[in-house]
């Protein structure tokens, strides 16, 4: 197993953390088989339109000759790199070239976004029709009604409640909407009653301070449910996504693979994705939001700064010219990269440590080798850049406080043996190259629990429904 893989394997989330990969459609020799193929693709992308908002949103307004028009002159006089990436998500179909490009309240930003591995449409503007109102909340996302005031109450087609949904479950979705502004939306697939709680139980326990007297996060506006992060939910490459944060959206979408994952799993996963939200509201403003939504560009002045001290350099790079996009928006073409430095050493070269040691001891001893373990490295995708080294030590930081909460009920042997257990039947079925224990003694906890510190009720609580339920057999009944 190379490298790659093993990074690929853990859940990928941060949008300029990746590189513009995109793959290509496997050519067919019968050129019949290739049509179909490509009929059945382009059917998948139009149906993405179609839950991009929420599950039956409406539809765009289909394109006139005229603007089919103005939208090849667009495409012909447009970079090569943007022309020849859009022809090849899109071949020849210029319905969806308009979508690709179409900015109805001529904003400056794009309506939609596009998915670079195969054209999978994504919400871009946030308010297509300009109208002051939140496609998600909208009724009429296409059409601006001027006037109307921001939306106080969950639209009916989203609301739970009108749905015959369990009371529990549309009590969290009214609860963090009024509370938090945070909406739970159903796009290709559902929510279950244990991914809702979840997602309640990161917010108002795990994030408690910062979420506490009815606080908000600008970062974070939708929590959505999605089959797949790609385009075809049976493909092999989204199988191991676990959830993403869309930031220009403002959005955390859950797939598959997350949404029926173990809550505990769901707990940790929500954790490190709600961290990345808080990371990008370090440096939120207005103009930092409008340069994500249109160039993909993110300055992160402070976030940066803030994990320099333990041990992350940044390098700013030049970025390259065919990473300019002006004609539509790839989801991950990042206009101005960063580079990372971490204890001074290029990420490739970590990589090829790993890889080295992996190569060397076998995956059973891996993450517990000494050379691995008094770094506190958690895990492979930790090395992946500072966002996701901080969001995977916010997993390691909450499994530890909950353990460790059990210090006054239960013996220092059967904590032991819990951790195994947790770690071994619970972790690394999920998460195989993260190892939450590598995290204690890090300088970083310390940090952690001063900014986000858990009480002891909320611990009891989380250890005893999440930790202890799924492992039964230890720290209770005492
Ligand atoms: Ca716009
Ligand atoms: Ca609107
Ligand atoms: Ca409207």
């Amino acid at each position: 197993m190379n490298q790659e893989t093993i990074i690929r394997s853990r859940n990928k989330h941060l949008i300029f953390a990746l590189p513009s990969a995109f793959l290509t459609l496997v050519i067919c020799g019968c050129e019949s088989s290739a049509d179909r193929e490509r009929a059945e693709w382009a059917q998948l992308q139009r149906n993405s339109l179609s839950s991009v908002f929420f599950r039956g949103n409406p539809l765009p307004g289909q394109p006139t000759a005229e603007e089919i028009g103005r939208t090849l002159d667009k495409v012909r006089s447009a970079n090569h790199w943007e022309r020849d990436l859009l022809e090849e998500l899109y071949p020849d179909d210029h319905e969806l070239w308009v979508y690709a490009t179409r900015d109805s309240d001529g904003d400056g930003v794009l309506d939609y976004r596009v998915s670079d591995y195969y054209g999978k449409f994504l919400e871009g503007d946030t308010d297509i029709d300009g109208d002051g109102i939140d496609n998600v909340l909208d009724t009429t996302p296409f059409i601006a009604s001027p006037g109307e005031r921001e939306i106080a109450n969950i639209p009916p087609p989203l609301d739970w409640s009108r749905q015959g949904k369990p009371q529990d479950i549309t009590r969290i979705q009214r609860e963090l909407f009024e509370n938090h502004r945070i909406l739970l939306v159903e796009r290709s697939a559902e929510f279950t009653p244990d991914l809702a709680r979840s997602v309640h139980d990161v917010v108002t326990r795990m994030y408690r301070g910062i979420f506490a007297d009815n606080g908000t996060l600008p970062t974070l506006r939708i929590v959505a449910t999605e089959e797949s992060s790609l385009l075809d939910p049976e493909d092999e490459a989204g199988a191991s996504d676990f959830a993403q944060v869309l930031p220009a959206s403002q959005t955390l979408e859950i797939y598959r693979r997350g949404i029926d994952a173990p809550p505990v799993i769901q707990l940790g996963y929500l954790a490190h994705e709600i961290a990345h939200n808080i990371q990008f509201s370090y440096d939120y403003d207005a103009q930092r939001q409008d340069e994500i939504m249109r160039h993909n560009y993110f300055a992160a002045t402070r976030f940066l700064e803030l994990v320099e001290p333990f041990g992350w350099t940044t390098i700013q790079t030049e970025s390259a010219p065919e990473s300019r996009f002006t004609l539509f928006r790839p989801q991950y073409v990042a206009q101005e990269p960063y580079e990372y430095l971490y204890l001074d050493e290029p990420l490739g070269e970590w990589e090829e440590w790993l890889a080295a040691i992996f190569e060397e001891v076998g995956e059973d001893r891996y993450l517990t080798d000494e050379r691995i373990t008094e770094l506190h490295i958690v895990g492979d995708y930790s090395l992946s850049g500072p966002w996701e080294w901080y969001s995977d030590n916010i997993i390691a930081y909450l499994y530890l406080e909950m353990l460790d909460s059990q210090a006054g009920q239960c013996p220092e042997a059967e904590r032991k043996a819990l951790a195994e257990a947790f770690q071994r039947e619970t972790v690394a079925r999920e998460w195989p190259w993260f190892r939450f224990e590598n995290a204690r003694g890090a300088t970083i906890l310390a940090h952690l629990r001063e900014e986000y510190p858990l009480d002891a009720a909320d611990l009891a609580y989380l250890a005893d429904h999440y930790l202890l339920s799924r492992h039964p057999g230890f720290c209770r009944n005492r």
